[in-house]
């Protein structure tokens, strides 16, 4: 047995209960060392990482590597939310009985590290010294030294984290064993892989995969999913899949802060790092503070609400990344940043890395060349020519410090106050541009309806989105109704109430399919719309679902687009909201004890579409 107390000695490592945790779950997964982490350790262990070729050079001061190739994504099937009170079942939160999930995930981890190390990580999901810092704090266990990496570029990591706590019991323990990936049956009836939140203990037990999600536990298990369940429980705060952004009008010198959800590929990482457009540099300036968590909290000094990004890091998606969609992204992972890349392509003479949508075109020069599976492309069998060189999951990990717009005070424990909340989609019709809400009950009501096109055709009946709520559903944590209810009561209890607004950048033309907005830069300009909304300096125009732009509100100074391609996207499509209304009805049936606000919203929303024929 390895001897726990000397390990986390030598670390001065000495909260008496995280002490106490480690212990326990050494001794279950038999792991053979211990080793305390800290940011100031990532030298040597990428040095280690070398060596023992877990990782591969890419370029100087950055890294790359391969994921098991059955374990590439997040698996929402295999991600519970286990309590010990049957009542906090929801629709999507995957609900289990903690006294059924401990117990099985214990069997699975005994000895599953036998003659690894477990990596001890304390870290914190938030700037230190935060209001809600008290939520923040975690010790990961993992028996990957990757994951240890990882962690260290994606959340503040160090051991000054946890030994100073007001409450030294009080810190998330997240544990995570990698398994025998080659032995889990991923994607079979036997699949053996089990991601399980137990809420109400503040446990994380992640068993059978090293990738993403599923094993950086500070990320979206306690950022997202457990830090949603404490600020439900406490009353005190929300946590939700948010970008964050700062914007600065020079001419007046006001600060905005918006924050908002989109589903997965919807281009929220795009958004958050934009640049302004070239005709909008001069007055404008866009700071990035986070691009997937936000925790929002109501201050009662001010009576604003204030959010942070808990985390440290860009753990992003690498596919189409590009000088047009995300130059501040490539910069995020110039030479000398420290990234990570994972599951991109890889070129093993010259250390290059690749991935669809970097260039028009992949590299012509073949030679060293290796897809994502680590297959050399000149080798690939004809049949597989097609197939893309990197994983379209294939990510970039890298410190928030890096991104070149990032803002000077994203550390700031107190947070930003938040001017607007923002809901965007991927949808080919019904949704404008931009439509503004000014009604809380409504703004939650439109969030909770937030959807996007089915990928397959297959999966989906014609016009009916997937509903993804405020872009929660694969990290809902307690119960959808008392979701809402909780979203009134926070934001409600603000003084100031921000502004809500839907976004949609991916209106098509219905008969050649191209899109209709050129996006990226230019989503700035409806953002700044929305802010002179509520600033009353434009008025807009009054829909039933919503406030549009009137003519000429928008600043559309270089934006290509013809005049009747902004009539379409700037107008509403009433037959098609009609049917949208009916679709959405269903969907919020499914919610018990959804409160009768939002109901009123949707009542009211449907009253005035039956008004405007
Ligand atoms: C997401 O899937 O929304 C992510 C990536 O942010 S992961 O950390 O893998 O969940
Ligand atoms: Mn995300």
């Amino acid at each position: 047995m390895v001897d726990v107390h000397a390990a986390l000695g030598r670390a001065g490592l000495r909260n008496v209960h995280v002490r106490e945790y480690v212990r326990y779950w050494a001794e279950l997964t038999g792991a053979e060392r211990i080793e305390v982490i800290s940011t100031s350790d990532d030298a040597r262990l990428i040095g280690e990482a070398l060596a023992d070729g877990e990782i591969l050079p890419a370029g100087e001061g950055r890294y790359y590597s391969r994921s098991y190739v059955k374990d590439t994504a997040r698996s929402e099937e295999r991600t519970i939310v286990a309590t010990s009170n049957p009542a906090d079942k929801g629709v999507y939160n995957n609900w289990r009985p903690a006294g059924e999930m401990r117990p099985l995930l214990e069997e699975r981890m005994r000895g599953a590290s036998a003659g690894k190390t477990m990596y001890v990580v304390p870290y914190l999901m938030a700037p230190s010294g935060s209001p809600l810092e008290r939520y923040a704090a975690g010790v990961q266990l993992t028996d990957c030294r990757t994951v240890a990496l990882h962690m260290i570029r994606m959340a503040r990591v160090g051991v000054h984290y946890i030994d100073n706590l007001a409450d030294p019991g009080s810190f998330v323990r997240a544990v995570h064993v990698t398994g025998d990936l080659a032995k889990l049956g991923q994607g079979t009836p036997d699949d053996q892989r089990c991601f399980v939140t137990i809420a109400d203990e503040r446990t994380i037990v992640h068993f059978g995969s090293s990738y993403g999600g599923n094993a950086l536990l500070g990320k979206i298990a306690h950022g997202l999913r457990q830090a949603a369940y404490d600020g439900w429980a406490s009353g005190e705060f929300l946590a939700e899949q948010f970008m964050l952004i700062g914007i600065t009008d020079k001419l007046t010198g006001k600060r905005y802060h918006v924050c908002g959800g989109f589903p997965s590929a919807s281009g929220k990482t795009n958004l958050a790092m934009m640049l302004p457009p070239d005709a909008l540099a001069d007055r404008y300036r866009v700071d990035f503070y986070g691009d997937d968590i936000a925790w929002l909290r109501a201050d009662p000094d001010d009576g604003k609400i204030y959010a942070i990004n808990p985390e440290f890091g860009v753990f992003g998606v690498a596919k189409d990344t590009s000088e047009v969609t995300n130059p501040t992204a490539l910069a995020a992972v110039a030479p000398g940043t420290g990234t990570l890349f994972t599951n991109v392509a890889y070129n093993d003479l010259t250390h290059e890395v690749w991935w669809e949508g970097r260039t028009p075109a992949p590299p012509a020069d073949l030679a060293g060349w290796r897809d994502w599976t680590g297959t050399l492309i000149s080798e690939r069998p004809t049949e597989d020519t097609g197939a893309p060189w990197a994983h379209p999951n294939s990510r970039f990990t890298t410190t928030l410090a890096n991104v070149p717009n990032v803002a000077p005070d994203f550390d700031d424990p107190k947070g930003v106050p938040i001017d607007a909340i923002i809901f965007g989609g991927r949808t080919r019709d019904r949704e404008p541009l931009i439509r503004a809400i000014t009604d809380l009950a409504e703004g939650v009501y439109d969030g909770l309806t937030l959807g996007a096109e089915a990928t397959f055709a297959a999966e989906g009946v014609e016009g009916l989105l997937r509903y993804d709520p405020m872009s929660m559903r694969p990290f809902m944590a307690y119960p959808e109704g008392a979701y809402a209810a909780h979203w009134l009561r926070v934001i409600g209890s603000a003084a100031s109430q921000p502004i809500f607004a839907h976004v949609n950048w991916f209106q098509r033309d219905p008969e050649d399919g191209h899109y209709l907005w050129p996006g990226y830069r230019d989503n700035l300009r409806p953002l700044i719309w929305l802010l002179r909304l509520k600033e009353g300096e434009v008025r807009g125009r009054q829909t039933p679902v919503g406030i549009i732009p009137a003519h000429g509100e928008l600043d559309l100074d270089g934006v290509a687009a013809t005049p009747e391609e902004l009539r379409t996207i700037l107008s509403i499509d009433t037959p098609r909201w009609k049917q949208e209304m009916r679709h959405r009805e269903r969907h919020l049936e499914q919610f018990a004890e959804l409160p009768e606000e939002i109901w009123q919203a949707h009542r009211r929303v449907a009253a005035a579409l039956d008004d405007a024929d």
